[in-house]
């Protein structure tokens, strides 16, 4: 099959829908028999990161480590995504940095904190509120908006499959699939 390779980086608040789409995203390439590969908390913070916890120079290291992981994706050919809340601006830069134009595809997912508090799958945002959880972003650590990512999903006003539709129809657009 063929087509381009590169990283798909989804940032944005936790609850927000980046392993969601993510996750979709990467069923819909399977399905066209397009080689690709998801990146997430669970195969990276409970492996690789697992000596990294949340302050801001470990999440720098997090973010530092997948890039690199994410490059030998692409190097092999594959179409990786990447779902981590990657909330510094520097962070996600310097990772843009080590890729040829085009290859990093930045994709915001946009979703008010209040609308991911409310979902509060995992409980976590009230525990942050109760101080049970020290720095967690969006309540006492920073999220930087991306200033000019590829494509922003507004994941509070889209259905996944639309979401998924937009993704694809940008890669379509740059001949990458
Ligand atoms: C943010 C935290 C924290 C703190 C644990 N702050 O909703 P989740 O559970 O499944 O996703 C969150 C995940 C964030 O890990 P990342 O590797 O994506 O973060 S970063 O890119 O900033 O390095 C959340 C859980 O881990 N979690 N403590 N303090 N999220």
């Amino acid at each position: 099959n063929g087509h381009g390779s590169c990283v798909l980086w989804f940032t944005g608040l936790s609850g927000s829908g980046k392993s969601t789409i993510a996750n979709a995203f990467s069923s819909y390439l399977y399905e066209q028999g397009i080689s690709e590969y998801v990146l997430d908390g669970d195969n990276i913070r409970h492996g690789l990161n697992k000596d990294l916890g949340f302050s801001d120079e470990d999440r720098a290291e997090n973010i530092r480590r997948i890039g690199e992981v994410a490059k030998l994706f692409v190097d092999s050919g594959t179409i990786v995504t990447t779902a981590f809340i990657s909330p510094f601006r520097s962070d996600r830069n310097q990772v843009r940095s080590l890729f040829d134009e085009g290859e990093f595809v930045e994709i915001f997912v946009d979703c008010p904190i209040d609308e991911c508090e409310r979902r509060d799958p995992k409980h976590l945002y009230a525990k942050a509120r109760r101080g049970e959880i020290k720095d967690f972003t969006g309540i006492d650590s920073p999220y930087e908006n991306p200033l000019e990512p590829e494509l922003t999903i507004q994941s509070h006003k889209v259905t996944i499959e639309e979401a998924v539709k937009e993704i694809a129809d940008y890669l379509v657009s740059k001949n990458m699939i």
